[in-house]
């Protein structure tokens, strides 16, 4: 049986539900901030996510955690330019989790085949045009700012109706840039410029998301608003099981994919929910 086929009754979905698998060779990301700083330790780790599960490996150098300092453009591409380009050549599909045009355009050079910028294009003016021109799937999140000030900006009427609204405003004007329809991927851009309750109402109501007409990714993993779902000060690795029925969730919900640090964890909670609904063919 192909592994979650459905995207709701009687529809069958193009492709198979994607595992995003995280990589940050990064000394300061929150959740697996300097275990990867190594370029073997990343590449191994990334190799390691595919084993697991992952359709996807996520390489970034740049923490977006709230207040992060940013980091020099050759810094970044310094740390994941050799962790891209040993992936692509085993085969993975990678992607680069950068706001940077150059780094952009460098990594794609190394072999990456998607663009993930947080930003959604905003954060470098010259990212457009770098998008535009590699003709690579393109993740376009929603972002009201860099992480320095984010928090500030976290208010919304109906955040689940305003993220809608206003991606699709930046889809429009990417189009307008040059990028095709068939590039873009939209993400609500969870824990950016938003609190715990926007993050779950965004989620309650993906199906506005999906009514753009897009793949949606969805990115909940390890983040704050999964956290304040545990008591006590519990280690960042207890967040994983919440994450995995999000990923769950947004698979029933009909999301492309979801973006990750535990695969092993999201894939068996996925191949649960392939159980149950093989349960009903038979
Ligand atoms: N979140 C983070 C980084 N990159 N990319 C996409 N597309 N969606 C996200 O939600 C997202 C992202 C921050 O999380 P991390 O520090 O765990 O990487």
């Amino acid at each position: 049986m192909a592994r979650l086929d459905r995207t709701g009754p009687g529809t069958t979905r193009a492709t198979p539900f994607q595992i995003m698998g995280v990589v940050n060779v990064t000394p300061d990301s929150f959740s697996d901030g300097g275990r990867y700083l190594d370029v073997d330790d990343a590449i191994a780790h990334g190799l390691e996510l595919v084993r697991a599960g992952a359709t996807i490996i996520d390489v970034g150098g740049e923490s977006t955690r709230p207040g992060a300092a940013r980091v020099d453009t050759s810094e970044e591409q310094h740390r994941v330019g050799p962790v891209v380009a040993a992936l692509a050549s085993a085969g993975v599909r990678v992607s680069v989790d950068t706001m940077s045009a150059e780094t952009a355009v460098s990594a794609a050079r190394a072999g990456a085949s998607i663009i993930n910028d947080v930003s959604g294009g905003l954060a470098d003016e010259r990212m457009p045009a770098v998008m535009a021109d590699s003709g690579l799937a393109c993740v376009i999140s929603h972002w009201r700012g860099h992480s320095a000030d984010m928090a500030s900006r976290a208010h919304y009427d109906d955040a689940a109706v305003d993220v809608a609204r206003e991606l699709d405003e930046r889809v429009s004007v990417l189009l307008g840039q040059g990028l095709t329809a068939s590039q873009i991927i939209v993400d609500p851009g969870l824990g950016f410029s938003k609190h715990t309750e926007h993050n779950w109402r965004i989620l309650a109501r993906l199906d506005l998301l999906q009514s753009l007409g897009y793949p949606v990714l969805v990115g909940a993993s390890r983040k704050r608003f999964i956290g304040a779902l545990l008591t006590g000060d519990a280690p960042m690795e207890s967040r994983d099981a919440p994450t995995a029925v999000v990923s769950v969730l947004a698979a029933q919900a009909g999301a492309w994919g979801v973006r990750v640090h535990d695969v092993a964890a999201t894939r068996l909670a996925l191949d649960t929910l392939e159980a149950w609904q093989g349960g009903a063919d038979d």
